[in-house]
């Protein structure tokens, strides 16, 4: 058996220790009974609909960019093979659209957010991310939620690159919250510790957007 003791103390495993001691991923994914698995208010659907703003940008993998700001301790900028190179992971999650519409067992691969987190190393204000895309979208989470275990980077759908009606070549993947949280074309992570309105959060929406609570409009 490895003690606690025995295992040296890095920037990684303090900021981790501190994040546990925070409660910081209490909001991460939640096992819920198969009859709990469909969201109030949502139905099932086999396809898969395209909704965004309407401009699809053509981003050529020379030119894609991720780049990783704010309230961090090792901001990155990444080209495309830089981010291909991080660790990559798959995950199996449901999609719920806040116009009412969910689909079961999406298979996802790319980068975990939690590998992410790793490299940056969030600092202890960061509570908040802004996530900004290569179309101008803009949209703001909690970094709990941001940090869920199965939340993606995601570069593959159903072990295919996701095509770019849906965010190719890299789209983040938040299941626990609607899909219009979950930034097509995304460029841009900014980690800060206030809270702030994102495109459709500025036209409305919630800025939390949990569809187990029904978080669709501000007032909700
Ligand atoms: N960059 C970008 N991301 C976006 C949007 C957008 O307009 N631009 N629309 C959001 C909304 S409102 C939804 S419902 C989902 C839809 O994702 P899909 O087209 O892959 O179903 O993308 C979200 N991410
Ligand atoms: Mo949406």
């Amino acid at each position: 058996m490895v003690d606690d003791e025995s295992i040296p103390e890095t920037k990684l495993t303090s900021t981790k220790r501190r994040w546990a001691a925070d409660g910081r991923f209490l909001t991460g994914r939640i096992a819920r009974p198969e009859t709990d698995r469909l969201p109030p208010g949502q139905h099932l659907v086999k396809d898969w609909p395209v909704l965004d703003l309407g401009q699809q940008p053509h981003i050529a993998l020379e030119n894609w960019r991720l780049d990783v700001t704010g309230a961090v301790d090792h901001p990155l900028s990444l080209d495309w093979t830089a981010f291909q190179s991080l660790p990559q992971s798959e995950s199996l999650s449901d999609i719920h659209c806040v116009t009412t519409w969910s689909r079961y067992d999406n298979r996802w691969q790319g980068v975990a957010t939690r590998d992410l987190l790793d490299r940056v190393m969030p600092r202890p204000e960061a509570e908040y991310v802004m996530l900004t895309s290569f179309d101008g979208y803009s949209t703001n989470l909690p970094l709990a939620d941001f940090a869920a275990e199965d939340a993606i980077l995601a570069t593959m759908w159903e072990g295919a690159p996701i095509t770019r009606p849906h965010g190719g070549p890299m789209r983040l993947i938040v299941p626990q919250l609607y899909l219009w949280k979950s930034a097509k074309w995304l460029t841009r992570i900014d980690f800060r510790s206030r809270d702030a309105a994102g495109f459709w959060e500025r036209n409305g929406y919630h800025m939390r957007g949990d569809p187990w609570r029904e978080e669709r409009y501000s007032g909700d």
